[in-house]
This record gives structure tokens, sequence and C-alpha cells, in this order.
């Protein structure tokens, strides 16, 4: 036995308990603890079924991803999981917490499977670029059905133990996690035969008779793949368990599992997940914990006040709302319901959770509300007047010790917090929209903001539902900052020699989910015209189409043709002229550009910036780029975000490109950062930088 795997008896009960905090993830060390543990329960006369559970706050969550991309250790998953299912008595799994990836395939290689309320059970590999590997897309389809395999294994969601219970993944819910799983154990002890979810075929058999009906069930996964392989070979391993017998499906499975965790899509999706930890890491001095948030105000109650409001209220926070007038207010509010119910009505939530949601904010006209609050943030007009007029007032109202935050997407947070007496608990929280399904949150730090005022705003970020990343203060932060070069280099492209249709194409094959041009006109084209104005700055082509009223898809015409009540951008012959009479009059031959030189000239720029960003210290790691590149500006996640994806091709080849592009475009912007420069002489990456 291991410190990390117990096994005792209760009475002719064999309990295997798993402790490997934080979350059992099911390392080298614990497989083999509970292997051992199997074996001598197995060869015990006086067990005459085996209990296998978890202490700590949840069962196992998985492998331990931080294990991939280092020579495995034995024993391998497929080992214990066969131990199990084999054994001659029977092993009920005891579910709490997270079930997840590995764990729930440990699980499904017991005879029974129990959890108490509140349990998730999933298999999320595809959100890491991979599929379930041992065993996970045979043994599940077995029991579920194919239909509810694709859905859990493509979509890598969980589902809730009552589901679990009615689908057939799990055989009982229990009470309470030890005296439940043993008297359940107790129950089926003599029971035979053992039920083996690999021997099971009754519910995969409709697909085995008719593969076509397996194909048509498979394809809107494929659709929705947007450039990750998992998607394609998760449906090829579970058609394994129609064309296949179990044991070949069982072998083809690990063969494509392999391929995927040694590729570059998984590296880059789990360096994501193992940065946005990293990036909710607040270094607090000895002793310093982050406030305590239980009720939140926001201010404004427009399109970002009233999403951020949302995000509270589904982590069940109570907020008060605040507006000037009642008017502004109950539209406000109107938009928020009308939101709730388009949920309801998608069937991603239920009535009863939207009645409670919506108790949970509280409208108000008078800032005196903002009294009660722990947490108050603003999400007012984006003005430098008006936001430290109100945040004087704020000073003035909040209770000691409330934490203040202004949801300003570039103005400087430390002239903000100088219109109040307390500092040291400013801080910015830039939301990104729609903030119900955004998850990116750009913590600023200002000059004076406390250490706890800033894991304060990290922690409730997290409970949230967010990827929260502190950032410094500078002009736009980090992503704002990084996007105006991509701005910048789209409108040259144009004049240089292609259309907003070469231009988002060339991204969004990439893997984005929209170009820059289509993002432009989504937004509105008068939002950042009105900023260029307020710096003197000029964008040929989209000033000229701004002072034509062509804002975008709210006035049906921007980079794109919009025809009435559509999204749907369409090429726009007028653009096109456009472009080219601008060219000519300023005097730039136009020339057809490859799709490669476009994403180069829209990333690389973008890239030499981050570096510029982590010099500055505005950034503090890589990987924070990258996850605010991720969650808040489209990235794709299985190429890691810029940074990661520059170390992918080499800080060498982008210096010489920008080197290229500098004398091309003369933008003394272009030219490498001291950072890239120093790393790329030294054949390093970012990821050197730790
Ligand atoms: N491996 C290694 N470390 C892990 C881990 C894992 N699976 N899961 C979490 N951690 C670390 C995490 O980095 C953090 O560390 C700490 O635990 C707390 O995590 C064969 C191949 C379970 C829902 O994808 O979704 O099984 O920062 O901050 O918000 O088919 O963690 O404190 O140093 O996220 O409460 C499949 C991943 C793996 C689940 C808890 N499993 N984990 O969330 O805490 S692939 C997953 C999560 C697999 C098999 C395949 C969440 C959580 P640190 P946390 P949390």
């Amino acid at each position: 036995m291991t410190d990390l795997v117990t096994l005792r008896r209760d009475g002719n009960i064999g309990v295997i308990v798993i402790d490997n905090p934080p979350v059992n993830a099911f390392s080298a060390p614990a497989r083999a603890g509970v292997l051992a543990a199997i074996v001598r329960a197995c060869d015990d006369a006086a067990i005459e079924a085996i209990v296998l559970r978890c202490a700590g706050r949840t069962f196992i969550a998985g492998a331990d991803i931080s294990e991939f991309g280092k020579p495995p250790q034995p024993p391998s998953f497929p080992e214990v999981i066969g131990a199990i299912e084999a054994c001659a008595k029977p092993v009920v799994a005891a579910m709490h917490g997270n079930a997840l990836g590995g764990g729930l395939e440990v699980a499904l290689g017991c005879h029974y499977r129990v959890a108490i309320p509140g349990t998730r059970l999933a298999l999320p590999e595809i959100k890491l670029g991979l599929i379930p590997g041992a065993g996970g897309t045979q043994r599940l389809p077995r029991l579920v059905g194919i239909e509810k395999g694709l859905a859990m294994i493509l979509s890598g969601d969980p589902i809730p133990v009552e589901e679990a219970r009615a689908v057939g993944l799990i055989d009982a819910v229990i009470d309470d996690l030890d005296a439940g799983a043993v008297k359940f154990a107790r129950e089926i002890a003599q029971k035979r035969p053992l039920p083996r979810a690999g021997a099971k075929s009754d519910k995969i058999a409709p697909f085995v008779a008719d593969p076509a009906a397996f194909d048509a069930l498979a394809k809107p996964y494929l659709r929705r793949a947007r450039g990750l392989n998992a998607p394609a070979a998760a449906i090829d391993a579970i058609r394994g368990a129609l064309t296949l017998s179990f044991d070949e499906a069982l072998a083809r499975e690990r063969t494509i599992f392999v391929a995927l965790r040694d590729g570059e899509q998984s590296k880059a999706l789990r360096h994501i997940f193992f940065a946005e930890r990293a990036a909710a890491k607040v270094d607090l001095p000895a002793g310093v914990k982050a406030r305590k948030v239980e009720r939140a105000a926001i201010i404004g109650a427009g399109t970002m006040g009233g999403g951020i409001a949302m995000c509270f209220a589904s982590a069940g926070i109570p907020v008060s709302l605040i507006e000037v007038s009642a008017e502004a207010l109950a539209r406000g509010r109107d938009a928020i319901a009308k939101n709730y119910r388009g949920m309801v009505s998608r069937g991603s939530l239920a009535q009863e959770e939207m009645d409670r949601r919506v108790a949970l904010i509280e409208g108000a006209t008078d800032m005196d509300a903002v009294a009660s609050a722990d947490l108050v943030i603003e999400a007012v007009f984006e003005d430098m007047e008006v936001k430290r007029k109100l945040f004087a007032e704020l000073d003035r109202l909040a209770k000691p010790g409330a934490v203040l935050a202004t949801n300003t997407s570039y103005l400087d947070v430390n002239a903000i917090a100088q219109a109040t007496a307390r500092p040291q608990d400013v801080l910015g929280m830039h939301f990104f929209s729609p903030a119900t399904l955004m998850r990116l949150v750009e913590v600023v730090r200002a000059e004076k903001t406390a250490p706890d005022a800033l894991a304060t705003a990290v922690a409730v970020a997290r409970t949230i539902g967010k990827a929260p990343v502190v950032v410094g203060v500078c002009h736009g932060f980090v992503g704002n900052r990084m996007l105006r070069l991509r701005t910048v280099e789209a409108e040259r492209l144009l004049l240089e020699g292609a259309l907003p249709q070469d231009v988002d194409g060339a991204l969004t094959d990439f893997g984005f989910a929209m170009g820059p041009f289509a993002v432009s006109d989504l937004a509105g084209l008068d939002i950042a015209w009105r900023m260029r104005k307020a710096q003197g700055q000029r964008a040929e082509i989209a000033d000229r189409l701004c002072e034509m009223g062509c804002f975008g898809q709210k006035t049906g015409r921007g980079f794109y043709l919009y025809e009435a009540g559509s999204r749907t951008p369409k090429p726009d012959p007028e653009v096109e002229q456009l472009i080219v009479e601008t060219a000519a009059r300023l005097g730039i031959a136009r020339a057809p550009i490859a799709a490669s030189e476009i994403v180069e000239r829209l990333l690389f720029p973008m890239i030499n910036e981050g570096a510029r960003i982590l010099e500055e210290g505005i950034a503090k790691r890589p990987g924070d780029i990258d996850v605010i590149w991720v969650n808040g500006y489209g990235f794709p996640a299985w190429r890691g975000g810029p940074m990661h994806y520059a170390d992918t091709l080499g800080l060498g080849y982008i210096h010489d490109r920008l080197i290229t592009f500098a004398a091309k475009t003369g933008d003394k912007r272009h030219r490498p950062s001291v950072q890239l420069e120093r790393l790329a002489a030294v054949g390093k990456g970012f990821a050197a930088l730790g």
C-alpha cells in the first residue's frame, strides 16, 4: 500500500480509499496503489465485495495531466481498470465531487457505480484535445447508449447525478459516501454474474445493425470541430464499438489517444489549462487573505452592467443593480429577463432557476444601495470625468473594506483611484461582451491596489466562472493594446491588396471564430472611430466608412453588407472600390497577398507587442497573455494563444519576419522587441520566461 491509497475492511466489505489532494488525479503512484489494493482485496477471503472511493473534495478528477509529455510510468490505466473489471468480487465505485475523465473510466471499469447528490460526471478529455484513453469510448456508450455517449464525449460537459441515474451510468444515488457505499456493496455482494460494462451490447446493437444511423448522429459534431482534431478522432474511436471486438476497439482507442496526447493541439490546450490556474494565483503576504464577497453592486444596467449582474446571480451572489433613473433600470431589467427567457426556451436553464437568479438581482436608483456591498463594479459611460466623479461618490458611500472596481476597457485606473481617499481598494475588472458568455476578466492592478483587494477580485472572478488574469495599467491593458496592432495591420493589408473577406478568411481558417472586419462590424465601427478621433489617429478605410454612416451590422453596412435581419456578412463592391481608390490616392500599389502572409502580418506584430508587455511587467507570464487571447479575443485554444503559438514556430523565424515587415511598412512597432530579440538570439522561446 502507498500513503495515497489505503485498504481497510468494514465487515465483509473491503474499502479502498485514494487520498491524492487536491483533486485525486490518478497519478502513477495512485494507480500503483489501487492495483495493489485490488489484488489484496481479491485475495482476502474475508472480503466479499469492494468499495473504491476517494478522500477529500472529489472522486478521481482524471489522469494526472502533468504526467503527459513525460515517459509513461506503470501501471497504465488499462492495466488497473482491466484488473478491476476482471476481479471475481464486485467492485463498487462510490463517487462525490467531480468524477472526470480517467476517473469516470475507472468507475466504468467497476461493476457498480453509486454517487452522492451533487456529483458531476464527465469525460472532458476533448477540452484538452484528447479522447478518453482508458476505455471511455467503449464502456460509456455500452452503458448509456450511443447517442448519450457521443454527446458526453464530444461535449466534454458534466451531467448531474440524477441524469446519470436516469441514463444508466450509475446504479444508485446514496446519501452517505462511506456508509451508503458499504451498505450498497453488502446488498449486491452475492449477486452474480457481475455486470461488466465491456460485456454489454444491447444499447449499441441498433447502430451495429445500422452504421449509417451512427454517422448521421456524429455529423453535427464534426461540423462544430473548427480545426480541432479530437472530435473526429473520438467519433472514430467510438465507431470501433460497432465494427470491432471489445478488445480490438480498446486497443484502437489507445492508439488514437496516444497520437493526440503527443500532438501539438493537446499540448497547447494543456498549456492553457495550467496557464489559467497560474494566472489566478496572486502572491499574498503571509497571513493576508482575499476579502469575503457576500454581496455585490453593479453601477449601470446597460449591456455590460446587466451581463455582469447576471454572472453574480448565476453564482448565487445577491447583487444590487443601480441606475440613474427608473426608466433606465427597467430597460436593464427587461434585457436581463429577455436573456434568461432565451436560455429557458433553449432548455439551457430551468424556469425555477431563472426565477431564483432574477430574485437575486435587486434594482435601485439610489446610490445608497452600494453601502451593503463587499464589491462594487461600475459599468458606466467610458469617460474619465464621469468615472472620477462616480468614484468620489463611491468613496463616500461604500462601506470600509469594500473593493471598488472599474470596468473600463482602456482608461487610466490610477487616475480613477486618485478620485478616492482609498486607492488601495480600487482596481479594474475588465469584462468582455457578452459578459454572460466571455470568460475573460482582466483584473487591473493599479499602483496603490492592495494585494488582498487584488486577490478578492481574482477569487470572485473565479467564483462567477471567469478566467481572471492580473494585468498592469497601460492604454488598453494587455488584450486591447495587442489588438490595436492587429487592427492597424488589417487596414494596411486592405490597402496593399487584400479584401475584407481575404483577411477574415485567413484568420478563420487559422481557427479564430471571426475575422477582424466581421468583429468590427459586430461591435460597431463608430466606437473605435470615436477613440481614434480622440487620439488624433486615422484609419483611411474605416474612417471613410464611418463618415458615410456605415457603422457595421447596426446600419446594415460596414466592411460588409448585411441584408435586413441577417448577420451574415456579404462582400460589398462599393467597399472594394473605396479600398482601390484610397490605395491609388495614397500611391500604394496593390497586389495579391497569400493567406499565410496575412496571418503572419496580423499575428507577429501582436506577439512582438506581447513581448514588450512582458518586458514592462504589465503581464507577469507569457501564459497570462495566452489566457487573455483565448478567453477574450477568440484565439483558437488548440493553438495555445499567441505566445505559445510563437514558440511552436520559433522566435528566430518571427524575428526575421518582423524585420521584413518593418522594412516593408516603415512601422517602428514592427521592429523586434528587446525581449523577443534576446530570446531569438539564444534559440529560446517565451516558455523560457516561465
Ligand atoms: N491533473 C493534474 N492536476 C490537476 C488536474 C489533473 N487532472 N485537475 C486539477 N489539477 C490541479 C490544478 O492544476 C490545480 O493546481 C489544482 O489541481 C486545483 O484545480 C486517461 C487522458 C477537477 C473541476 O480534464 O476540470 O483523464 O494550480 O484550480 O476549480 O482518458 O481542476 O493548485 O497547483 O482547477 O476546484 C481529464 C481537469 C484529464 C479535469 C476542479 N480531467 N480538472 O476545479 O480546482 S485527461 C480533466 C478540472 C484524462 C483519460 C484522460 C478541475 C476540477 P494548482 P482547480 P477547481
